[in-house]
Formats: structure tokens, sequence, C-alpha cells
């Protein structure tokens, strides 16, 4: 429990190994708010998710720059001596914005973990050493292309790969990547880009043993989106549409999914990511740890929560390289039998490297009371 001297964003700008192209868009850069916060005792990060454009959702990095700067800092900065168990109530002035959110509750969290010596995964209860790695490939140009990059990642040991689809570009691509591995674990994810009238897709593609279906419809149709798991048999993976505890519990209790994709930069931070993943598990339904293109600093986090005991599914918990010629951080490494270690440092166990953090920074701006 210590107070919080200063709050500093930082843009970060990081080349892309390839561009990343799903229904919503293409990334050919990672670009994104980064966090650090001082405590008295400690220092923390956390990285927002939101991207540059509102895509994905109607978070964006500009728009997450000004909440935090102008609504969340001030309220953290303000307090007295705020402990974990107090962030919720002191951010609840702001409503919604859950990946800025997030990006200051992680880094809060992460600095308490560090002045008391304790590692996330441990706080979090999550007992597992290493987690299972997948992989999301994105859209590519060319279906032989799509067939390069699969073998090239199940050559690297990813145990289950994940082809983002749209409309025209979903049957035969997984038809082709299907035939061509009859026996991996394989799922689709198509952000929302259909509708219930795309029916006839759903049924082709649960011909191909699927693992999962992920966020086929509109983020905020949990309705159709059970009128669909109704008449399918592969399983339906809520993404987007999950940015709550009480979203999970909504969703499970209307049927509009089997499995849930966790994202703690999506939720509001790793607190709501935990009750995310004691929600789910209480159901009995599967979860599994997603990502956002993060840098070594989400990953971090990220890598925490998916050694919690509910996380059964291999997540898109790539490695550094899958993402980055050079990470903002030490590279997170998978080893061949594609499985990669938890940090176990206190807090997320890595900070910014010095140099890199310098040249990749595009602006900052410090905020103190
Ligand atoms: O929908 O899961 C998604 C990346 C950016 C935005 C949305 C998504 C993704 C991914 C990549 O699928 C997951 C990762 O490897 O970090
Ligand atoms: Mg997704």
């Amino acid at each position: 429990m210590s107070a919080v001297r200063a709050i500093e964003l930082h843009m970060i700008g990081l080349p892309l190994v390839r561009p990343f192209r799903t229904s919503f868009g293409t990334s050919t850069e990672k670009i994104c708010v980064l966090v650090r916060l001082d405590t008295d005792d400690a220092e923390g990060w956390g990285e927002c998710v939101a991207e540059v454009e509102p895509g994905y959702s109607e978070e964006f990095n500009e728009g997450a720059w000004l909440v935090i700067r102008d609504h969340l800092a001030p309220a953290l900065l303000g307090a007295d001596a705020p402990e974990i168990d107090d962030i919720d109530a002191l951010l609840s002035r702001v409503r919604g914005n859950p990946m800025a959110k997030a990006a200051v509750v992680d880094a809060f969290v992460d600095a308490e973990l560090r002045a008391r010596g304790v590692a996330l995964a441990t706080w979090l209860g999550a007992g597992r050493e290493r987690v299972v790695c997948g992989v999301s490939i994105g859209i590519a140009d060319t279906t032989d292309e799509l067939l390069d990059q699969v073998d090239g990642y199940l050559d690297e040991g990813y145990q289950r790969i994940k082809l983002k689809v749209e409309p025209g570009l979903d049957v035969d691509r997984v038809e082709a990547v299907r035939s061509a591995h009859p026996d991996i674990a394989l799922s689709v994810d198509a952000n929302a880009a259909y509708s219930i009238e795309d029916l006839d897709v759903f049924r082709a593609l649960d011909e191909f043993d699927l693992l999962m279906i992920e966020q086929p419809l509109h983020h905020a149709d949990l309705v159709r989106h059970a009128e669909l798991q109704r008449a399918i048999g592969t399983d339906v993976c809520l993404d987007e549409s999950i940015r709550s505890a009480a979203d999970a519990a909504a969703a499970i209790q209307l049927g509009s999914c089997r499995i849930v994709n966790v994202k703690q930069g999506r939720v509001g931070g790793i607190i709501e990511a935990r009750r995310v993943h004691d929600v789910c598990r209480a159901a009995g339904v599967p979860v599994w740890c997603g990502g956002m293109l993060e840098t070594g600093v989400g990953r971090a986090q990220n890598l925490a929560l998916a050694a919690m005991p509910g996380f059964t599914l291999p997540g898109d918990t790539s490695a550094s390289g899958r993402y980055f010629p050079d990470d903002l951080t030490e590279p997170f490494m998978m080893a061949a039998d594609g499985t990669m270690s938890v940090p176990m440092g206190p807090g997320i166990g890595i900070v910014p490297r010095q140099d890199r953090l310098a040249e990749t920074t595009m602006r900052s701006e410090l905020i103190t009371s």
C-alpha cells in the first residue's frame, strides 16, 4: 500500500515481422500506449491493447491516451495510499474504456507486487510453470502463402493454429489447411465479420472438425450467437463480446458460446480477467488466453494469467519472434515442444529494455499530481 507519485505515458511504435490482416483491417506496425507508474516503493508497467483505429472495439490509441491522462491517472494520483482491492472503486468514475483501464490497473498491480517481491502468477494462484502456445495467422494474400505460414509455425512447434477468416476467404482456406493437416488443432476467428444470414458458411465450416469458431457475429449480439450455437456442432468462442465477468456470465447463461477467449487487456486488466476466469471455471466453460499482438510487457501479463487452472486450451501466447524482429523487452522464446515458461520474477517479471524504449517511443508525457 503506497501512494502513486507519477504516471508516464509512452506511444510506442514497433515494426511487425509481417503485416497482420484481419476482417477489420491490416496492421503493419504495432502502435500502442505503454504506461509506467511510480509508487513510493516501486515502478510498474502496463500496456494498452487498443490500436490506431477503433476497428476491434470502440477504443483507439489517441482516445485511450486522453482517458488515461485526463481521467484515470488523476483518480489514482489523488488517492491516499491505494491498495489493489481499492483500484476498481477508484477507477469506477470512468464508464467503459476497459483497454485504457487495463493499462493503468496492470501497471499498478505490477508496482504493488514488485514492492512485495511477489510474482503476478503467484498472486493469481496460477500454479503452472509453462503454458501451451498456439498461433493466430492473419488473412493471407493467397492460399499457398497461408499453407506456407502454417507449415512454418507447425515446424516451430505451435500446438494450435488459428486462421483469421472473413466472408469469401473462409471455407476454401480452411479446407486447404485441413486437408494438408488432418490432425492438427485448428480454429478460425472471424472478428465479428458475419451475420446470422451466413448460416451456410458456418454449416460448411462445421465439417472441418474445428476446435472452435471465434467471434462470428457482432460483438453486442449475444442472442444471435446463442441462435448460431444451437444451429451448429462446432463450439462458438466469444472474444470481442466479453468485456467483463458480467458479460461472460450473461453469454454462458444465454448459451451464446461454449468457450471464452480471455484477454486481460480487453476486460479492464488482470483483476477483472481473473473474475472472468472464475465465472467460466465455475460454469465448466473452458477458457484460453487471447492476445492483441502485445509487446513483451503485455505478453508477461498474459502468460501469468494463462497459467491459471481454468486455461485448458492453448492460447494465442506466441513467442516474441512471431511478432517483432526486436521486442520491447528481452524476447519471449517458445521451446520446441510448443510451450513457454511463465515469468516468475516480482510483478510481471520483466521491464522494457531502456535502449528499445528510447528507440520506439514516438512521444511521451509525464502526469503528476
Ligand atoms: O481477435 O484475437 C483477435 C490480434 C489483434 C486484434 C484481435 C485479435 C488478434 C489476434 C492475434 O488474433 C493474437 C496474438 O497473437 O496476439
Ligand atoms: Mg479474436
